[in-house]
């Protein structure tokens, strides 16, 4: 069996509430679809994330449409399989399975239910998706543990299996031992889960949800093209882009082939090339900047030279910055016609003992980078260590009517 295993795909993000990536997306899906012409898998497999929020919008949605049916018109072999992750509404995902089915793109999202029925095995059908060429177990992002029920999916299939094919599984979770640096991502995955809870009985689980490219207990491997373990593998393919500036690293989509049940997994990387790359300035890591002429003057150069890309800066906490300088930065960038990009999170180097309170409080712009409310539930907690969610709740209800007696004001 031969798989392309990518993940966190995050179609329709927007960074920095200001730009869309479609075109970034569109240079992906190229990139994969000439894959997938030229090594001809069995399946491509897509672990969670496929939208970046729950409610995309209808040009996300014919966005996905688009890549995914011309997927399949290069490809009418492939079968495709795609699960939902903790970003996507796994209800709106599911809802339109029964038509792409007619395609071979088999659509999870919704998970199996915690305590299967003992007399049936019929909802297993939902989760096992039976090719030619092997099984695949296809599990979408599940909140808590669901250890028996994923055991129970992995017998069904050792008892099916008796030519011995390749197994699969797919999951959206944060396993222990993962490496989750460059990951600022804290909620839903405050939990990480033990590997054996996801039982045993596949060759191959191809895990999404951090975007780093990893096989766990191989972390010296990370960046190897072609690397051979034996069978049992837990693997994260990582993001296609650049999720975050955290995520400047190698983003790459994994072709797998396992001859069968039980034999070594042979992976080779497929490297992404990305439209746009993250840049801090000044470029050099032992600079800041002094003053915000200097960091205008970078930012100028950076438009002149690089012409294209992502940016934050590194700034002084001692230096003097105008009330209107990110207007002044916005100003400085439009000639680039949107390819170069302000991350407005600034970083400050030299911030007094007394002032570091990025512990305490978030910024505005750590706000509006938070597209999972989720996210914003989990960092709180982990923050807030001991914090009372009645108190929250009650806050969050003193605000609302605040807001509600302003707008009655009006
Ligand atoms: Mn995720």
């Amino acid at each position: 069996m031969k798989f392309i295993h990518t993940a966190d795909l995050h179609i329709g993000q927007v960074l920095y509430q200001n730009y869309g990536r479609t075109d970034e997306h569109d240079h992906f899906f190229s990139q994969l679809t000439m894959w997938c012409r030229d090594h001809r898998p069995d399946a491509l497999l897509v672990s969670g994330d496929v939208f970046d929020i729950q409610q995309p919008g209808a040009y996300v949605k014919e966005d996905f449409t688009r890549y995914f049916v011309t997927l399949i018109d290069e490809c009418p072999d492939m079968d495709v399989i795609i699960t939902a992750g903790n970003h996507d509404s796994a209800s709106r995902l599911h809802a339109d399975r029964r038509i792409w089915k007619r395609s071979k793109v088999h659509i999870v999202g919704l998970p199996p239910v915690s305590d299967p029925p003992e007399d049936s095995d019929e909802w297993m059908d939902d989760f096992i998706i039976r090719l030619e060429a092997g099984y695949v177990v296809a599990l979408p992002h599940m909140t808590g543990g669901r250890s028996l029920t994923v055991q129970a999916l992995l017998d069904k299939v050792a008892a099916e299996n008796t030519e011995g094919k390749p197994v699969v599984m797919m999951g959206h979770l944060t396993v222990s031992d993962a490496d989750v640096t460059g990951h600022d991502f804290t909620i839903g995955n405050i939990k990480t889960t033990d590997v054996k809870d996801m039982g045993t009985g596949y060759d191959y689980l191809a895990l999404g949800h951090i975007h780093r490219p990893q096989t766990i207990g191989h972390q010296e491997d990370v960046f190897k093209d072609d690397v051979i373990y034996p069978s049992g593998v837990v693997r994260y393919s990582g993001s296609p882009l650049h999720v975050s500036c955290d995520e400047t690293y190698p983003h790459s989509v994994s072709l797998v082939e396992i001859k069968e049940r039980g034999a070594d997994v042979d992976i080779h990387l497929l490297n992404v090339d990305q439209l746009r790359h993250f840049y801090v300035l000044p470029e050099n890591p032992d600079e800041s900047f002094g003053s915000s002429d200097e960091a205008l003057k970078a930012v100028g150069a950076f438009v002149h030279d690089r012409k294209s890309g992502y940016f934050r800066l590194r700034i002084a906490f001692d230096a003097a910055i105008p009330s209107d300088f990110n207007q002044l930065i916005y100003d400085a960038i439009k000639s680039s016609g949107n390819e170069v990009r302000y991350n407005p999170k600034v970083i400050w180097t030299g911030v007094p003992q007394e002032s570091r309170r990025e512990d305490l409080v978030f910024e505005v712009a750590d706000l509006q980078q938070m597209t999972d409310p989720m996210e914003f539930v989990g960092k709180t907690l982990d923050r807030y260590q001991g914090l009372d969610l009645e108190d929250l709740r009650k806050m969050f209800m003193e605000v609302e009517m605040e807001v509600k007696a302003m707008k009655e004001d009006k």
